[in-house]
């Protein structure tokens, strides 16, 4: 790779913006204003982190960024379709996501949810419509698709709003943001992975490494709702608290959940060591994830 690993990151979150500003246009028809929404919510912010993950998936199968791209975006629309719902008053009610008001406070509700289902849709219509192997795009697609599905990300924010206000296991705690959190983060790697055509035996351990990330993104984020900058994090502090939800420093405290963090990131780091220098890049996120800020 030959450069430092934040340059990395920051060319290939950079490359997702520009191909999503460049695949979701603004059209001037009726409906217009869907798609002022859509691009409102989903450019100009964010981190880009299952779009990098995605790509870097595509590359550890030894594919052309061109090629897993339009998974990347896909990934990205899904996970900014999530936000604009979770957003809403009928979930978590914020005003503000990624340093700006949601899509429901600058727009209006109805278009708050047309939006985000338009983001959903218009991901898998990118994925049918790229120009891989079909094979390898239909399997890409399944993982996606079950990722963000009922047996997923929905399926673990059912399970977070049943809990609001109600004291829950620590091990319901992890199976919430396995399902909420952690399968799109693992579905971003493994479905740029094997969109590039990746063998099967590949899987497992990015597999292992993304479970591992996965949960320990969850337990920073919780940290960052108490200790956080709002300027920085783009949204207000205290949210969970503010909606009764169970969190991992309600279980383990505030240095427990950092320890816990540093272990899973050290973890994760360990399993991607035999693979080259995208492994190294994967060992570093690991790390960058836990210390991160926004
Ligand atoms: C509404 C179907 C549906 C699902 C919502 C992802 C989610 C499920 C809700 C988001 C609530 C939340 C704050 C979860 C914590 C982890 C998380 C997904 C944080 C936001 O992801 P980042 O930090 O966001 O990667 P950016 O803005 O950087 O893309």
């Amino acid at each position: 790779m030959g450069k430092n690993f934040d340059a990395v990151y920051k060319e290939r979150a950079d490359a997702v913006e520009t191909a999503l500003d460049k695949y979701v246009t603004l059209k001037n028809n009726y409906q217009s204003k869907i798609y002022e929404a859509m691009r409102y919510s989903l450019l100009g912010g964010g981190k880009r982190l299952r779009g990098v993950l995605c790509l870097t998936g595509g590359l550890l199968a030894g594919g052309a960024e061109k090629d897993v791209m339009p998974f990347a975006c896909a990934m990205e629309m899904i996970h900014t379709y999530s936000l604009v719902h979770d957003d809403l008053p009928a979930m978590d009610n914020d005003d503000m996501r990624r340093g700006k008001l949601t899509c429901h406070k600058k727009f209006d509700e109805a278009t708050a949810i047309l939006a985000g289902d338009a983001l959903l849709n218009g991901a898998f219509e990118l994925m049918l419509k790229s120009k891989g192997r079909e094979s390898d795009t239909l399997k890409a697609m399944e993982i996606i698709a079950e990722a963000s599905g009922t047996e997923g990300m929905i399926g673990g924010q059912t399970v977070d709003l049943m809990c609001e206000g109600k004291e829950i296991s620590k091990d319901l705690l992890l199976y919430l943001h396995r399902h909420k959190t952690g399968a799109l983060i693992s579905a971003a790697l493994l479905s740029g992975y094997v969109a590039c055509g990746g063998k099967n035996e590949g899987t497992a351990v990015l597999r292992e490494y993304a479970e591992k990330i996965g949960l320990a993104f969850q337990v920073v984020d919780d940290i960052l709702d108490i200790t956080g900058d709002e300027k920085t994090l783009g949204k207000p502090i205290g949210s969970d608290n503010k909606n009764h939800k169970n969190t991992f420093i309600g279980f383990m405290g505030l240095d427990g959940s950092k320890e816990y963090a540093k272990e899973l990131s050290a973890a994760a780091a360990e399993t991607v060591k035999g693979l080259g220098e995208e492994g190294k890049f994967l060992a570093w996120l690991a790390e960058y994830l836990c210390d991160r800020k926004f």
